[in-house]
């Protein structure tokens, strides 16, 4: 394609891949969602409580307490502080098992390190001593001092210290430091335990605590050791869109979050055994392509094409053309048993924290890994010979797209063009004069989900197109990176024709799309690293940086926790759908007010759910920036 693909042409694919579900039966998200509409108004709001059998308690002008006496605050309150730890958990979970993993590692193993010199850094930073060790010794030594950041008695995380003097001071000034990231989950569940905490500032307060401490702990830990295990991404150019899925070879889908399931997978596609294997079954070979942010994570390491986001996975299956979708944790719908079982799909769960009806298990660990993922590649391949051929619809959309900028990678293509000497990190102060000078008006960092209550895609990508004409540069992660690859907006040389002049420019000289990727949901650690590389640079505190966060079509916990850490750590944020707080007065106060939690960080929500107002809110918070800065 030489342009950007519409919104319209996606829905289009689409609606031809539902017409393919309709001949063999199959159920759709777009179907539930109206059975579904309208929602219990009460939910919407966040005023129904339930944490306790004398409820369900639902708040109304004529009952505007619950039966223990708790107003509408502090059931808003609870509710957000819940929400806010089940992704909290999540993400850091996942972080946990990559230190698993990681403890794992053998020169001869299933996993090895891949980036020695990221490990020595970090072991360094962490005061852990590194001369005339083994890489292994000290990859497991780095390991067990990581897993202790879950559950240590004492001290804050240990990777608060690579924030800004200034961010930290106001960390400190607030008590938002968070402590162990398990003490801090359950914190959260303690305090919104019946008859315990219902006083808004101290449930706001630790929503952010725990928030931070899934940014900067449970989820920076996930990014930077899934670069010591697998690699530090680097630009690498792959392509998006179902039209990745091949019409003549086996087509695999990986799906979920956690890299270790997924490269184990991508290594034995490889294997010559296998794709033997595949020829004898009558396919040209094996194709593996990924959904959601282990799509991310193949893409950047790998170039494995990425066919899609959150609510395009049943679009994989419905091609009649996926012999297999092998899926760890995570936003895997569980629809996906049923409507496997209406094609010839196998539907393959590996992890015991994400059992689903309708699935093969196939329990995956790090001492079995190799086998466990070659009987899945056997499984798939075997599976080509029930492909029904008059069921196979795989629409013709597919784009190029230039993935995999890490921190390392950005500074890299920046600071290259300024100086042709760049010493391993250099400096984010290429990127900053860009800025200063107005050539680049600010960026905006966009992450998160799709969610039907916004048109799946739309806001991502009408939004970035709006942004890039203004000359306002991109970082994009998790199901909003997806967005933009499925449009195009990560080909260099289409995306650049829809900029401003001056990120045309900066395009150009870099080589690089206006619109960078910068990985999965836990990389939006990677976000914050930049920030705060650029507010060391610049002297200038993140929050007063032309630089704000943007989840306009978020929908889980885990992107509520991600907001949480993103705002803590001085970036206004941007939602297009709300959070269920709408009920509370003083909950909105404190996430979108000026009296709340930006007393605190220096940094506020504001919801806006006109898609158009938001992208207007975005620009003007942006240029309000600058011209507080005089720039
Ligand atoms: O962690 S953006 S739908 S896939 S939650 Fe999920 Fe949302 Fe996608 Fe990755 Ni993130
Ligand atoms: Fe109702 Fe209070 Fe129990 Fe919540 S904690 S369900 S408001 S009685």
């Amino acid at each position: 394609m030489d342009r950007l693909i519409t919104v319209e042409e996606l829905e289009a694919a689409t609606n031809s891949l539902l017409e393919n579900g309709k001949k063999v039966g199959a159920d759709s998200w777009q179907q539930r969602v109206k059975n579904q509409t309208p929602h219990c108004g009460f939910g919407e709001a966040g005023t129904c409580c339930r944490i306790c059998s004398m409820g369900p308690c639902r708040i109304t002008p004529k009952a505007p307490r619950g039966i223990c006496g708790c107003d509408v605050h502090g059931i808003v309150g609870r509710n957000y502080l819940k929400f806010t730890a089940g992704g909290a958990a999540a993400h850091s979970d996942h972080g946990r098992e990559i230190m698993h993993t990681l403890h794992q590692t053998k020169a001869d193993g299933n996993y090895q390190v891949k980036d020695p010199e990221k490990l020595i850094r970090i072991a360094n930073e962490w005061g852990i001593e590194t001369e005339g060790k083994d890489i292994y010794e000290l990859a497991h030594e780095v390991a067990e001092v990581g897993l202790m950041e879950y559950g240590k008695p004492f001290g804050y995380q240990k990777f608060l210290k690579r924030a800004p003097e200034h961010t930290q001071k106001l960390w400190e000034d607030a008590g938002l430091q968070p402590e162990a990231i398990d003490r801090e989950i359950s914190r959260s569940l303690h305090m919104t335990h019946m008859g315990c905490s219902s006083l808004p500032e101290a449930l706001i307060h630790q929503s952010l605590r725990v928030g931070l401490s899934d940014g900067w702990g449970g989820s920076m830990m996930g990014t930077e050791f899934s670069d010591v295990l697998f690699g530090t991404p680097k630009p690498v150019d792959t392509t998006a869109n179902i039209g990745v899925l091949e019409k003549d070879m086996v087509n695999i889908i990986v799906h979920g979050h956690d890299p270790s399931l997924s490269e184990m997978i991508v290594h034995y596609a490889n294997d010559p055994e296998m794709i033997a294997l595949a020829k004898s079954v009558g396919a040209k070979g094996i194709n593996i392509a990924g959904v959601c942010c282990t799509a991310n994570e193949v893409a950047m390491r790998h170039g494995i094409p990425m066919a899609g986001n959150f609510l395009s996975q049943e679009n994989v299956v419905l091609t009649g053309a996926c012999e297999a979708i092998v899926v760890d944790v995570q936003c895997i719908f569980p629809a996906l048993g049923p409507l496997s079982k209406c094609f010839h799909t196998k539907f393959v769960t590996t992890s015991p924290i994400a059992r689903i009806p309708d699935s093969e298990f196939i329990q995956f660990n790090a001492e079995t890994a190799g086998e466990n993922a070659k009987a899945i590649v056997k499984m798939a391949v075997e599976n080509f010979t029930n492909r029904k051929t008059d069921l196979v619809n795989i629409p013709d959309q597919k784009t190029n797209a230039r993935v995999g900028y890490s921190v390392e990678a950005i500074v890299k293509v920046l600071d290259g063009v300024a100086n042709s000497q760049v010493d391993t990190f250099g400096t984010t102060k290429p990127l900053l004069e860009c800025v200063t000078s107005g050539v680049l008006r600010g960026a905006v960092a966009m992450v998160g989900c799709n969610n039907p209550k916004v048109r799946p895609d739309y806001a991502h990508i009408e939004l970035m197109k709006k942004l890039i004409a203004n000359d306002i540069i991109l970082i994009v992660s998790g199901c909003s990176a997806q967005a933009a690859a499925k449009a195009g907006l990560l080909d260099p040389v289409v995306a650049k024709e829809y900029c401003g002049a001056g990120l045309k420019r900066v395009c150009e000289l870099a080589n690089i799309p206006p619109v960078l990727h910068m990985g999965s949901c836990v990389d939006i650690s990677r976000m914050l690293i930049l920030a705060s590389e650029l507010s060391k640079d610049s002297g200038i505190p993140i929050a007063q940086l032309p630089v704000v966060g943007c989840a306009p079509e978020w929908m889980s916990e885990k992107a509520v926790s991600i907001g949480n850490y993103v705002v803590a750590t001085g970036l206004d944020t941007f939602l297009g759908v709300d959070p269920y707080v709408r009920g509370s007065s003083e909950i909105c106060e404190w996430l979108t007010g000026e009296t709340g939690i930006k007393k605190w960080v220096e940094a506020n929500y504001t919801v806006e759910t006109d898609i158009e107002k938001l992208g207007d809110k975005m620009i003007e918070c942006i240029e309000s920036k600058r011209a507080a800065l005089g720039i």
